[in-house]
């Protein structure tokens, strides 16, 4: 792409996330997904990473999408509408990986999330967010093997960069990146943010304009 081009898409990125955006429903199960009439973006990742937090910084608002220190805050599919009218929708999935989740809960949520990632065409790509203190664990490459065995394509995120020091980061991001390389549905490019910065957000709300319009 020219810089130019670039220039252009983050400008639209930018516009398009500074305007209308809307929760539009909850799914808790399959069977209450939205119809598929626009291209989606899937946020995942363990559990407290920051996916609802990353939502509320990528569109500007601090309460669209639930925070919280409790671990399992999100446990339904969260479907928000991006642009009026519709351009994408952000998809605010339930986090993975904490000790204290139940098992009936854990095998609802691996159905869930493998049904409408296998059963999903308009899923344009994923987002598996890694928190920067911890770099990848055992459950992140699961949810990574998911994604490749469906054929979606994911950008890995590194969230909270504001809580590790800076130098940690390049080192980080080299590791992250070597292990991406094996899997085939990892795209190359990996992002670095804070929600309470907002360092990389811009960036990633380009990427994700990019993948809808693919
Ligand atoms: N310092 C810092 N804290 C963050 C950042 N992002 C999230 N947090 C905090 O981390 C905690 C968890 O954030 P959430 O956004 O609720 O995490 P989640 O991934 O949606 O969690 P579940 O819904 O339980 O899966 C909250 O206390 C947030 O304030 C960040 O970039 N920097
Ligand atoms: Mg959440």
């Amino acid at each position: 792409m020219t810089a130019r081009a670039d220039e252009e898409l983050a400008e639209r990125a930018r516009k398009l996330f500074a305007g209308p955006i809307e929760f539009l429903k909850s799914a808790p199960e399959l069977k209450f997904l939205p119809d598929p009439v626009s291209p989606e973006i899937a946020f995942a990742g363990r559990s407290n990473v920051g996916k609802s937090s990353l939502l509320n910084a990528l569109t500007n608002r601090k309460t669209l999408a639930r925070t919280s220190n409790t671990p399992g805050r999100t446990q339904e599919l969260n479907f928000f509408d991006v642009g009026q009218p519709i351009e994408l929708r952000l998809v605010d999935m339930p986090g993975y990986g904490f000790a204290e989740a139940p098992k009936d809960l854990v095998k609802r949520w691996r159905h869930l999330v493998n049904d409408y990632l296998r059963g999903r065409s308009v899923l344009k790509r994923a987002l598996v967010l890694v928190d920067s203190r911890h770099g990848l664990k055992e459950v992140d490459r699961e949810m990574m093997r998911m994604l490749d065995d469906a054929a979606v394509s994911y950008h890995l995120v590194l969230t909270k960069s504001d809580k590790v020091k800076p130098s940690a980061l390049g080192p980080l991001y080299e590791t992250t990146a070597l292990e991406a390389a094996k899997h085939p549905a990892a795209h190359p490019s990996i992002f670095t943010t804070s929600s309470e910065t907002g360092s990389g957000i811009g960036e990633l709300r380009t990427a994700i304009v990019e993948a809808a319009t693919v």
